[in-house]
Order: C-alpha cells, then sequence, then structure tokens
C-alpha cells in the first residue's frame, strides 16, 4: 500500500516529525499496528540495513533512521500493549555489553509489557553482573538478553556462566533473542528460549510466569 511505502521511505530519510503524522493517519484509517510496524517501519529500517552494510549510508543516516523508527514506536505504542491481559511476572530486560542497539529490544519490552508484565530495563550495554543483580533485587523470573553483533551476542554465554556463578540458575529463565540468533546457538549456550521476534518472545515470557 501506498502509505506503507512512503513510512519506510519518511523512515530511511530520518524524517521523525513528518513520520509520526503519517503513522498516525495509517491509525486513523485503521491500519492495524503490526501491519504498519512490519510492512512500513521494518521494511524501512531492513533497506537502511542492506545500504549500511553496502556503504550507501553511514553511521550518521542509521542513527537518524533510528530515531525516527523510535519515534514512531512511539505512536504505537499504546496499540502494541492493548488487549493484554494481567499477568504475574517480572522480567529484566537489557541488550548485552558492548552492543548499542535496543531497537528490538525496546520493541521486546513493549510486547512483554502490553502482556502485563513488569519489566525492568536495563537499557543497552548491560555486563552479565547487572542482569544478575538485578533479577536478585526484583525477584525476576526471566532474564531478556538482546544482541544485534555477531561479536556482542557471545557475551551471552558470559552471561548464563555468570547466572550460574551466582547460584540463581534454577530461579530464572534465560531468554535470547536479535538478529544473529539461533535455537542452536541458544542450546550450545545453555540458555532456555531462543525467539525470532518481539511477539513470539512476549507469549514465551507469559507461558513461562505461568500464565
Ligand atoms: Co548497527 N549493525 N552497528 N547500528 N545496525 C547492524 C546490526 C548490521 C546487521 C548492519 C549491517 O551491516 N547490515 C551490522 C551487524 C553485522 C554483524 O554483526 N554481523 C551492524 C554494525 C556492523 C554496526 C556497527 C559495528 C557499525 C560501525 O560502527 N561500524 C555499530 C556497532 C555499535 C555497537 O553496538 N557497539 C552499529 C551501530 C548502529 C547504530 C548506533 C548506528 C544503530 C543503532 C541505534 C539503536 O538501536 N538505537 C544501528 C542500526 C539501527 C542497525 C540496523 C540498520 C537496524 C537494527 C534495528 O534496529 N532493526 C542493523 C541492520 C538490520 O538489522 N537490518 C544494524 C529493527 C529491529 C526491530 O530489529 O533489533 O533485529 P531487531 O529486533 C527484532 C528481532 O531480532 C527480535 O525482535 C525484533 C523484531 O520483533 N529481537 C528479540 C531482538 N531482541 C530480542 C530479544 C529477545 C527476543 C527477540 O528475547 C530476549
Amino acid at each position: 500500500m501506498e502509505i506503507l511505502k512512503e513510512i519506510s521511505e519518511l523512515l530511511q530519510k530520518g524524517k521523525a516529525d513528518n513520520l509520526k503524522n503519517l503513522v498516525q493517519k495509517a491509525i486513523d484509517e485503521g491500519m492495524d499496528a503490526k501491519t504498519i510496524m512490519e510492512e512500513g517501519m521494518m521494511t524501512g529500517m531492513n533497506i537502511i540495513g542492506v545500504k549500511f552494510k553496502n556503504n550507501e549510508v553511514y553511521v550518521p543516516e542509521v542513527l537518524i533512521a533510528a530515531r525516527a523508527m523510535n519515534a514512531g514506536i512511539e505512536i504505537l505504542k499504546p496499540l502494541l500493549e492493548s488487549g493484554g491481559v494481567q499477568a504475574k511476572g517480572k522480567v529484566v530486560i537489557g541488550t548485552v555489553q558492548g552492543d548499542l542497539h535496543d531497537i528490538g529490544k525496546n520493541l521486546v519490552k513493549i510486547m512483554m509489557e502490553g502482556k502485563g508484565l513488569e519489566v525492568i530495563d536495563l537499557g543497552i550495554d548491560v555486563s552479565p553482573e547487572q542482569y544478575v543483580n538485578a533479577a536478585k533485587e526484583n525477584n525476576a523470573q526471566i532474564i531478556a538478553c538482546s544482541a544485534l553483533l555477531t561479536t556482542t551476542m557471545l557475551q551471552m554465554e558470559n552471561v548464563v556462566k555468570v547466572i550460574c556463578d551466582a547460584g540463581i540458575r534454577d530461579k530464572v529463565t534465560i531468554m535470547i533473542g536479535g538478529a544473529p540468533l539461533t535455537e542452536n546457538y541458544c542450546k550450545s549456550i545453555g540458555a532456555d528460549i531462543y525467539s525470532p521476534d518481539a511477539a513470539s518472545a512476549a507469549e514465551e515470557a507469559i507461558a513461562v510466569c505461568g500464565n
């Protein structure tokens, strides 16, 4: 559809204000939030990703596209969250040490909150110890780690190790996700659940918390 193409193009150009207006227009016209997110904004971000890889755009352009994406997500947030049942459960979430990518992590957080889970967001560049301390302090059932780089995803093995060393392995479920991750990698490092996207991560989290 034309409006989704325009959303994708505005995102690529990093026009945050125009993007917000167009996302609102799409909502007002009755388009559902998931379609706007996946077929508009994420399509645009994927194109930026390919151009970034091919050196057709550089970090500043990617950053302004990411800023526009976050602005669009803010408009969609109430819709992505709505319809959730109140569930019991606490999740500690963060992007692993050395990794500054947070858009996917933020989406996972929104979807989990939409299911009624309490999410403690540690942000980006989170050390294994920070995950463990936050899980202990908050009595969380789940530690959720996001990574976007093939180099930083290796940090997840350290997270599992530090959780074991802290003696809380039987108290927390370790969830992992992010573009370079796989089910096989999840198994190989002794984590519990790999989710390919934010919606399935929220479903899995709800199941873990027994709701
Ligand atoms: Co970066 N970057 N980046 N970047 N960046 C990638 C990831 C890259 C694939 C681009 C490319 O080359 N095509 C590439 C990684 C290559 C690799 O590792 N093999 C890359 C690189 C190389 C880099 C730098 C090293 C570049 C440089 O400086 N030379 C640098 C590293 C900085 C660092 O982290 N230390 C860097 C920097 C940046 C910016 C800061 C400019 C910016 C991030 C801004 C921000 O996040 N606030 C950025 C961006 C935006 C990207 C791309 C273009 C888009 C990522 C994104 O937000 N996608 C990306 C290319 C791409 O992915 N196409 C790229 C949208 C988001 C919704 O998807 O995060 O995958 P995603 O989340 C998905 C799923 O993965 C899943 O749910 C979401 C969908 O529902 N998911 C989970 C995510 N976390 C989950 C956790 C779960 C479950 C599911 O459970 C816990």
